[in-house]
């Protein structure tokens, strides 16, 4: 029969109304199931590493009181940051070749808002001058200098970051000054840290010193939003940890999210990602990458190059430290 064009609209009208039907019963399916599973798991929050266990109470007294989940990952890294003994966080981080100690840090909330710095010197808190170039300003990232005078001009004080610990460990290295980022040993303190609150909305945080001893000048992948950290509040977010050169060739990040909106789930999401690594670039072996995943469901996932890799999660059950998966099984 050839088609009138009355009879081809009146048709098509029929189609689409009829693949709206289907798609829109589809979602609504899709969207009452997340959100019994998120009622069941929210809030919840994981961030890297061990001391990820104290940042996790600083960010889980704001979850537990229906607080934001934006809020609730910045309280959370802060702890971290101000801790002296941490030497790859804020105040004790361990310097670069040259003495001085230069922080990368971003923040991304459920509105798809970020703020970052990177190379950032003498602020205790990156993370929270991060968050107000997300708040006060029309900008996404500030750098060096000009993030320092932003956080002077927004009240933050000026502080000398290098402990007496961090300079010692800096002069031995002088002694044969060997550019080896080594896996699991000086790389692994960086917080990165993901949240679900009550309300169902995600934010993550990350922030770091970066390598111990790298180039002055050197800015990882933490402060990059998608490489070390990405939420998108339809889906989910990730948090990365590990040698950051790897992290931004394959954005990280973001690659996660997006394979968690293809329907992954955040562990296999996580796994994907690394395999993505061991794909593209060939040294993988010699470094260590960690992985974490929350999805919009609450549900968890982590994996690393390595063996070695944990993180605190602290949901209902309470605050746990985890040992996440791993790709090579030496
Ligand atoms: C960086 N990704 O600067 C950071 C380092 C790190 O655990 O995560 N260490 O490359």
């Amino acid at each position: 029969m050839k088609l009138s064009r009355r009879n081809f609209i009146s048709k098509s009208t029929f189609v689409t109304i009829g693949s709206l039907l289907t798609l829109n019963s589809i979602t609504a399916k899709e969207f009452a199931e997340t959100k019994l599973k998120a009622r069941k798991n929210k809030p919840v929050v994981i961030s890297t590493w061990s001391h990820g266990v104290a940042a996790n109470e600083a960010a889980w007294e704001v979850l537990k009181n229906k607080g934001k989940a934006i809020d609730a990952v910045e309280k959370g890294v802060m702890v971290t940051e101000a801790d002296e003994d941490n030497s790859s966080v804020g105040i004790g981080g361990f310097p670069d070749r040259d003495g001085k100690v230069t922080l990368d840090a971003c923040v991304m909330d459920e509105t798809g808002n970020a703020g970052s710095v990177s190379f950032l010197q003498h602020i205790v808190h990156p993370i929270s001058v991060a968050r107000l170039v997300m708040d006060k300003t029309p900008h996404v990232m500030l750098s060096g200098e000009g993030a320092f005078q932003f956080a002077i001009e927004s009240g933050f004080k000026k502080t000398n970051l290098l402990t007496e610990k961090a300079k010692k460990a800096w002069e031995k290295w002088k002694v044969k000054s060997e550019y080896e980022p080594v896996i699991n040993i000086e790389n692994h303190d960086t917080i990165g840290m993901v949240a679900l609150d009550s309300d169902g909305n995600l934010s993550g945080a990350c922030t770091t010193s970066g390598l111990a001893f790298k180039m002055h000048g050197r800015v990882g992948d933490s402060p990059i939003i998608g490489a070390g950290m990405f939420v998108d509040n339809e889906v989910g977010a990730a948090v990365a940890t590990g040698m950051g050169e790897l992290v931004m060739k394959t954005m990280g990040s973001f690659l996660i999210v997006e394979f968690m909106r293809n329907g992954l789930s955040p562990q296999e999401a996580c796994e994907k990602a690394i395999d993505r690594i061991k794909q593209k670039l060939p040294d993988y072996k010699n470094f260590q990458i960690g992985y974490l995943a929350i999805n919009k469901q609450g549900e968890t996932g982590a994996y690393s190059i390595h063996k070695g890799f944990n993180y605190a999660k602290y949901n209902k059950k309470g605050n746990n430290l985890i040992d996440a998966g791993h790709l090579l099984k030496d």
